[in-house]
């Protein structure tokens, strides 16, 4: 007994002196951990610490120093001010790079104090074009544009619906509004009428008095500018008042919590877009899940495959420059190509993914079945 306790502790000294050897590098993980999309906010730091984990494990050496990995994780409440401080707060604690944030109205802020700082932020999910429009040096997107997902859903409503009427609700979020003005430019351009657009917020609960307006116009589709708890709200209440038209939205709506938290009034009917492929399609993204699976006790959803591979892709930046200092390893993050879990990754000159996949996907069976590419 006396000899194992004995062996333990040595290994334990043993440890403590690898890691008191090593440099110690911060990287920042920041989004909603409280509040309607905290399920997005946990989902993506999920894939940031199983990231680190993987990084720790492999005993990383860079310029021939050990190299260990500590996760700083900040809520920011999905609200721009907090963000922003939060931004502030991650930058002073000396992380060398952060991978967030979540929402496009945080990140549209966050991304001027991460450039001033000189700190890399690649952000997973946040889509507004505003994003990367400035081409701040620091700032990356590994996720798809709503310039894309927008015109996508609006063409698949022309083609594929066939619909002629479109009427359109946002939720006034940076996000909401974007997707849902990219919707519209499109839609017009192929020659649909918006019957109506109206606005909610990113915490409504009753969109009856929006659907019974909605419905007097009489829409071949509605599009939803914002995320998939409203999402999931309208879909109830829409069955409710028998305005059954198909509801389409971009990668907001798209979690795999909308089927069952539309409590199946979506089905058949229920229409979206996401940046990226399938997981099941990507090459280890059968062993990412059942990780993920196995380390959290659910499923991942959208976003925690590309906040994984947006760490991953960091320290390989680092490994190519030899150095864990930004001004070394960010130029080679406009420069290289990587491969990642999300496929192959190369940034644009404005720090946007070149080429980034879009996947459609129906709900139907209580689930999202992805249905283009
Ligand atoms: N891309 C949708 C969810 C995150 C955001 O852009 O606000």
């Amino acid at each position: 007994m006396k000899t194992q306790f004995n062996s333990a502790f040595a290994l334990a000294v043993f440890f403590s002196a690898i890691v008191a050897h090593a440099e110690v590098v911060k990287i920042g993980v920041a989004g909603p951990l409280t509040g309607a999309q905290a399920l997005f906010g946990k989902d993506n730091e999920r894939g940031v610490r199983l990231a680190i984990d993987d990084l720790n494990a492999s005993n990383l050496k860079i310029n021939g120093q050990l190299v260990k990995f500590e996760l700083i994780s900040e809520d920011d409440q999905a609200d721009p001010k907090t963000g922003m401080s939060i931004a502030q707060k991650l930058v002073d604690s000396g992380v060398k790079a952060v991978i967030g944030h979540y929402n496009s109205g945080v990140m549209i802020p966050a991304d001027q104090i991460y450039n001033n700082a000189r700190i890399p932020v690649i952000t997973g999910a946040a889509s507004n074009p505003a994003v990367t429009a400035a081409g701040l040096p620091y700032v990356f997107r590994l996720a798809a544009n709503d310039n894309v997902m927008g015109a996508r859903m609006a063409e698949f409503a022309r083609k594929e619906l066939k619909a002629d009427k479109v009427a359109v609700i946002d939720d006034r979020t940076a996000y909401g509004a974007g997707v849902a003005d990219v919707f519209v430019e499109t839609a017009k351009k192929l020659g649909m009428s918006i019957t109506t657009r109206e606005f909610a917020t990113d915490k409504s609960v009753d969109f009856t008095a929006i659907l019974n307006k909605i419905k007097a116009t009489k829409p071949d589709v509605i599009f939803y500018g914002g995320y998939y708890a409203q999402a999931a709200t309208v879909g109830r209440q829409s069955r409710q008042l028998a305005l059954t038209v198909p509801i389409l939205g971009g990668d907001g709506i798209c979690s795999v919590e909308l089927p069952k938290l539309a409590g199946g009034a979506l089905d058949g009917r229920g229409y979206c877009a996401q940046g990226g492929l399938p997981l099941e399609q990507l090459e280890k993204g059968p062993e990412f899940a059942a990780r993920y699976t196995k380390e959290f006790g659910s499923k991942p959803d959208i976003y925690s495959p590309a906040f994984y591979s947006a760490t991953i892709l960091v320290s390989d930046a680092m490994k190519r420059a030899n150095s864990t200092d930004p001004e070394k390893f960010v130029p080679l993050l406009k420069k290289d190509a990587f491969s990642t879990l999300v496929g192959a990754v190369r940034f644009d000159a404005s720090g946007e993914w070149a080429n980034a996949p879009v996947t459609l996907y129906k709900i139907a069976d209580g689930k999202l079945n992805q249905i283009r590419q």
